[in-house]
């Protein structure tokens, strides 16, 4: 299943390369694609994520979730 998620505080390809890394070593995640432009992160799962796990992970990058798109 595909998630769309907003985060905000990306920059530039190391922010989304913080974010891709943590949100990728989550279970069941098989794909992470940042659009640094729009903030959007779209999730590729085997199994759906708790907006708690998805948030943890992204503040443990450094930023903020603002919720999904
Ligand atoms: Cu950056």
């Amino acid at each position: 299943m595909e998630t769309v998620y907003v985060v905000k505080g990306m920059t530039c390809g190391h922010c989304a390369g913080s974010v891709t890394q943590e949100l990728t070593a989550l279970p069941g995640v098989e794909n992470v694609d940042v659009a640094l432009d729009t903030g959007r992160v779209t999730v590729t799962s085997a199994a759906a994520l708790t907006e708690e796990q998805v948030r943890e992970a992204v503040d443990e990058a450094g930023y903020e979730l603002v919720g999904t798109a």
